[in-house]
């Protein structure tokens, strides 16, 4: 990454639109309002651009009130990315992670920056920075901050975005992809005045009754444990989200109960939906869970963390996990 080119791309007032991907999660949202903000405060005209709503739980977060979306409001986001002259790419690697809006993005004069740590980033920018080793896109954001020598826009609610991505795509810091660089950044953002526990309060304790008791009933009636692989296996029809009033993000982390199964290699969710199965998968060790969801799912992701989306029905869904699980694991 050339960071004087960068810099003096951002010697003058610039138009910056920020884009993540569809279903944004903490990292996408953590990072593409910290990244703003810093944005912001250098004096630049800056707009975040999600393809779809993301979580309640995250709405506490800095600028959030002022994302535009995609799928509500497409004429303006076309017009923003067309007269662009930055558009920075986030916590994604291929355009069609951010559905109709990457066609907008590829056909738009900007300079094209991605920041993503998934695995085989895309060709058609002008800047990546593709770190697979990284724990978040939330830390890669941090460096690239840091880098341009913006530390001094870390406000602390600029903190507490960032600490937002990177705690919930370590699992609390708990994943393998952890390291000592995650932990010396969460200490940085802290020394800059963020309060951790003010954080996981707003991400985690913020569950409505009808979320928790959805959990409930998915792992008493629709876990089950193929012993013999260590595969955990939920799958949750649509009528059973709809009994306890279904909203986006109450079957968030669902998944990773089953990997708490004492010798659990792999856990997948199968969260039905309209038209289609979504699917969540999670390993620990060498299952890499990537290629299991590119091969049989249509997705992708991570190592130990990847989703996928396959227009069939549940029952189908599970019949295929379950030859999956026999014939390939
Ligand atoms: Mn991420």
């Amino acid at each position: 990454m050339n960071y004087s080119e960068i810099k003096s791309q951002l010697s003058s007032k610039r138009e910056i639109v920020i884009t993540t991907h569809k279903s944004p999660d903490g990292d996408a949202m953590g990072s593409s309002l910290a990244l703003a903000q810093v944005l912001k405060d250098a004096g630049h005209n800056v707009n975040v651009m999600v393809p779809d709503v993301f979580p309640k739980f995250l709405n506490w977060m800095e600028g959030c009130d002022q994302v535009i979306y995609f799928d509500q409001q497409e004429d303006e986001c076309s017009i923003g990315i067309q007269k662009a002259e930055m558009i920075f790419s986030l916590d994604y690697n291929q355009l069609d992670r951010v559905g109709p809006m990457g066609k907008i993005i590829e056909s738009a004069e900007a300079i094209k920056i991605m920041i993503d740590h998934h695995l085989f980033p895309d060709k058609g920018f002008d800047y990546v920075i593709s770190d697979t080793s990284a724990s978040s896109c939330a830390e890669l954001v941090f460096d690239f901050i840091s880098n341009l020598g913006f530390e001094s826009f870390l406000k602390q609610s600029t903190c507490e975005s960032l600490y937002a991505g990177i705690m919930t795509d370590t699992g609390s810091f708990r994943f393998s992809s952890t390291g000592a660089k995650t932990h010396r950044i969460a200490a940085e953002l802290i020394d800059r005045g963020l309060i951790p526990n003010v954080v996981h309060e707003k991400i985690y304790d913020t569950n409505s009754i009808n979320k928790l008791r959805l959990t409930g009933f998915a792992l008493e009636n629709k876990l089950e444990y193929f012993e013999e692989k260590k595969v955990a296996v939920i799958g949750l029809e649509l009528s059973s989200k709809n009994r306890f009033g279904y909203q986006k993000g109450d079957t968030e982390g669902l998944v990773n109960y089953g990997l708490t199964i004492d010798g659990c290699r792999m856990a997948i969710f199968l969260s039905e939906e309209l038209n289609c199965v979504k699917f969540s998968l999670r390993s620990k060790g060498e299952i890499d869970v990537n290629l299991v969801a590119r091969k049989f799912f249509n997705g992708g992701g991570h190592k130990n963390a990847a989703g996928g989306k396959l227009d069939i029905n549940l029952k189908s869904a599970l019949e295929l996990v379950k030859k999956v699980i026999q014939d390939e694991l």
